[in-house]
């Protein structure tokens, strides 16, 4: 049996679309601004996300960070929450080459900000404070549970920002799950924002690339950010044309996955070991702990791995799944069957 891995929707790879429009796609230099094909999926991003502008950037990780430098100054002050992917898992970019600390602002169970506590963490002008010039949201939030934050909370977090002469940026690495799990236009959750970044080599199944979208001042300073890190690509249209497919195509099929989560859910809450709420599963990630007598979670995620099942394990007790293009629902009950026999046979 080929494995069946759940460590995340990253592992996905391309469809045969894809190659198909690799092979017909128009190249240029896009440093040049001259790829033809990397123009046309800006363009379609740019549409579909509401933005007057948007730039093609390798990763994620990067996307977040140019949009960061391109919104702040060195020194400012960025308010986020506390268990981002921005400020737990993008290696420190944001002091470490961004030059900003963090606010951490409290946040409930599905990651979004308690509103009326906001402005209890914006100071006004006085010279010794860091200047604050940017909050950060997550949607998905992928810690809470991949949650989708909705349209009203974005628009109402915006007002708060502008008000403050704040702006506000969307870590939308999974931002066509949330539009998708709350059955609206993607544009209706990042037209409030001053910028979106979002991932197309994740559930949208292209082998690499993220986006980030904005008005058009802001767009041509994260084309200088993004060069200045070393993301200016040359005949980058292979990728794009990619872009295009998971766009157009794979962008209509992210309930597939949401279904295939939430069967997962409920099945993983039947077997012994498992804690896990199917309620808060409403895209593609399944968060659950795992613990039970004689056996331990690192080893029971070893157990699994060596039966093909991967999933990701994040120390103590705590594992997850992403389910993806390619993951069916048969392969859901094979993986409930497999992983009830493992534990048949390993616990005490
Ligand atoms: N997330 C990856 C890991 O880094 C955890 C995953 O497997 O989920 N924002 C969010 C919310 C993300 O989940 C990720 C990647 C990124 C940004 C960064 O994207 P990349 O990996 O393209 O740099």
């Amino acid at each position: 049996m080929d494995p069946i891995d759940l460590r995340s929707d990253t592992v996905t790879k391309p469809t045969p679309e894809m190659y198909r429009a690799i092979a017909e796609a128009p190249l240029g230099d896009d440093v040049y601004s001259e790829d033809p094909t990397v123009n046309e999926f800006e363009e379609l991003a740019s549409e579909m996300t509401g933005k007057e502008a948007a730039l093609f950037i390798p990763s994620g990780t990067m996307g977040n960070l140019v949009s960061i430098l391109a919104h702040t100054h060195h020194g400012d002050e960025i308010l986020v929450g506390n268990d981002v992917h921005i400020k737990n898992s993008e290696a420190g970019n944001l002091s470490a080459i961004g030059g900003c600390i963090i606010r951490i602002l409290p946040s409930n169970d599905s990651g979004e900000f308690i509103l009326e506590e906001v402005e209890n963490h914006i100071r006004g002008d006085n010279i010794h404070y860091a200047p604050q010039s940017l909050i950060c949201m997550e949607n998905t939030h992928l810690r809470a549970g991949g949650i989708s934050q909705g349209v009203e909370y974005t628009r109402k977090l915006a007002d708060i920002a502008h008000s403050h002469g704040l702006k506000l940026h969307i870590d939308g690495s999974r931002i066509f799950n949330a539009a998708t799990a709350l059955g609206v236009d993607v544009c209706d959750l990042t037209i409030p924002a001053d910028s979106v970044m979002f991932c197309i080599s994740k559930g949208l199944c292209s082998p690499v690339g993220s986006v980030v979208a904005g008005n058009g001042d802001f767009i041509q300073r994260a084309r200088r950010k993004r060069k200045l890190l070393g993301g200016g690509m040359r005949q980058a249209g292979v990728l794009a044309a990619c872009g295009i497919v998971s766009l157009k195509v794979m962008t209509k099929r992210l309930h597939e996955d949401h279904a295939c989560a939430r069967k997962l859910a409920y099945g993983l809450c039947e077997l012994p070991g498992f804690t896990v709420n199917p309620e808060k599963v409403i895209t593609n990630v399944v968060f659950f702990e795992f613990e039970l007598d004689g056996l331990d979670t690192a080893a029971f995620t070893e157990f699994c791995r060596e039966e093909g099942i991967l999933f990701s394990h994040y120390g103590g007790r705590l594992c997850r799944m992403v389910t993806h293009w390619g993951i069916e629902e048969t392969h859901i009950d094979t993986v409930l069957s497999i992983i009830a026999r493992i534990i048949k046979k390993r616990s005490t």
